[in-house]
């Protein structure tokens, strides 16, 4: 588990060398950006289970298959298995967004998971169209103009995408 800072210094002593200016500069930038990568993380953090519960309600408006008697998210014990799965990718890519760095979420989460869900019949592909409807609706909160200092946070919104985007691919 890496976080950015961590990451560079491991690539640079697996080659035994000092940090290029280039790695310097793009820390640097993550130290200068660092108020809108917390701002982004409190605001997916505090508007989980918002973010959770639409994107499992539009899943589940595009794909009732799953909800009727015999889907993967029929009964209220799937369905609960289902959310946590849900809220379980949302958490770790809120920590990659933090670290600025996707270790966490391949190590912790994403890790297997594929198997997993081939193991209990769970359709990937859904929970990865889940996992889309969730990046969705954490990028159009983390990057509303209102109530926060105005700035562009187009470069962080597409890393938290590319979180996102990681773990639906893990799993598709
Ligand atoms: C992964 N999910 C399930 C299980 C595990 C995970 C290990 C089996 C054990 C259990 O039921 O609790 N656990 C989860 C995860 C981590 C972890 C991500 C990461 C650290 O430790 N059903 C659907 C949707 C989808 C879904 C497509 C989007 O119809 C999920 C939600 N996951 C789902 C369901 C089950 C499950 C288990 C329904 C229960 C499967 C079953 O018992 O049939």
């Amino acid at each position: 588990m890496l976080d950015a800072f961590a990451k560079v210094v491991s690539q640079a002593d697996k080659k035994g060398e000092f940090l290029s200016t280039a790695e310097l500069d793009a820390l640097s930038a993550v130290v200068k950006e660092g108020s809108k990568r917390l701002d982004t993380v409190n605001r997916i953090t505090s508007n989980a289970s918002t973010i959770v519960a639409n994107a499992a309600r539009a899943l589940f408006e595009e794909q009732p298959q799953l909800i009727a008697p015999g889907g993967n998210a029929y009964t209220n014990r799937r369905m609960a298995a289902c959310l946590r799965d849900m809220e379980i990718i949302l958490r770790y890519v809120t920590y990659a967004t933090l670290a600025g760095d996707a270790s966490v979420l391949d190590d912790r989460c994403l890790n297997g998971l594929r198997e997993t869900y081939q193991a209990l019949g769970t359709p990937g592909s859904s929970v990865a169209v889940g996992v889309q409807k969730m990046k969705e609706a954490a990028i159009a909160i983390a990057n509303d103009p209102n109530g926060i200092t105005k700035g562009d946070c187009s470069a962080l919104m597409s890393e938290v995408a590319s979180y996102f985007d990681r773990a639906a691919a893990a799993v598709a």
